[in-house]
């Protein structure tokens, strides 16, 4: 998993709005909205919760990163939600946000990014609510998928739930991971639920034709200037982004999601509500 920096997540909390406005113009969505259909509730229904919610930094292993609680707490309170950083870490956060009545924890050390709603014992994974999230602002942007051809580069924890989502909404898919037995380990998975995904060993080949992607691999300069047209559409959760270089970003501005929490956290909070 891929563990963020400070850069990748310092100007979160002062661009929400800007943020928004590119999302509505990309998807026709808000963040609430992405939020709401990826997690499979209506927007009113959201609108009546009124959680307490509280955000835990955990300095277990390589510890806390400068800026996290705070961009995940300010993304909670953007959607409309009481939100608290508690002033304690680890354990002594856990109790200090049960005792102030929070209903809501996210926390994360290295290995999960989750949330948990105390009441209702509902827990969302940070890499399975970023792959819903990310295909359904994907299925805005293309103006739906079903029947449409998309190429899925990674088959970790995000591009497994990018993959069933994907098929859900009847899209056609190839997935590509440089660990094949990742990919064959998805298959098996969709396969498992009734759909089928094509598992693809040639990158360039794959690349050259496809016109929708989802990148959800770590890797950066993937997707290389030579295969993005007019038509290419990009759902990018992998971080760093994948299209990075080749002024590639400014190419897509209007038809490449990326960001470094976002759709992830506001997709997770649609989870445990
Ligand atoms: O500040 C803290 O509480 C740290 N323990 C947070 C560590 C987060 C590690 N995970 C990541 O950087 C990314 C997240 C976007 C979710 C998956 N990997």
């Amino acid at each position: 998993m891929t563990r963020l920096k400070e850069k990748d997540i310092n100007q979160i909390a002062e661009t929400l709005v800007v943020y928004n406005n590119d999302l509505v113009r990309m998807t026709g969505c808000t963040l609430k909205e992405i939020a709401a259909q990826a997690s499979g509730k209506k927007i009113d229904y959201l609108d009546r919760q009124n959680p307490l919610v509280a955000v835990v930094p955990m300095t277990c292993g390589q510890g806390i990163i400068e800026g996290f609680s705070e961009s995940v707490a300010s993304i909670i309170t953007y959607l409309g939600f009481r939100t608290v950083i508690t002033n304690n870490s680890d354990a002594g956060g856990v109790a200090e946000a049960v005792q102030e009545g929070a209903e809501i924890l996210f926390m994360a050390d290295d290995h999960r990014f989750v949330a948990i709603n105390l009441k209702t014992g509902k827990v969302s994974d940070n890499g399975d609510a970023t792959g819903k999230g990310y295909v359904t602002g994907l299925k805005h942007m293309c103006q739906g998928l079903e029947g449409k051809h998309v190429l899925l580069l990674g088959a970790g924890p995000v591009g497994n739930s990018a993959a069933l989502t994907l098929v859900r909404y009847g899209a056609l898919v190839t997935v590509f991971d440089i660990d094949l037995s990742a990919s064959q380990r998805l298959r098996g998975v969709i396969e498992e639920l009734g759909y089928s995904v094509q598992v693809e060993t040639d990158l360039e080949s794959a690349l050259a034709r496809h016109q929708i992607f989802v990148d959800a691999c770590p890797a950066e300069n993937v997707i290389e200037l030579r295969y993005i047209s007019k038509n290419t559409k990009i759902a990018a959760p992998g971080i760093p982004l994948g299209v990075q270089g080749l002024g590639v970003e400014q190419l897509l501005t209007d038809r490449l999601l990326h960001d470094p929490l976002q759709i992830g956290v506001a997709t997770m909070l649609g989870e445990v509500l």
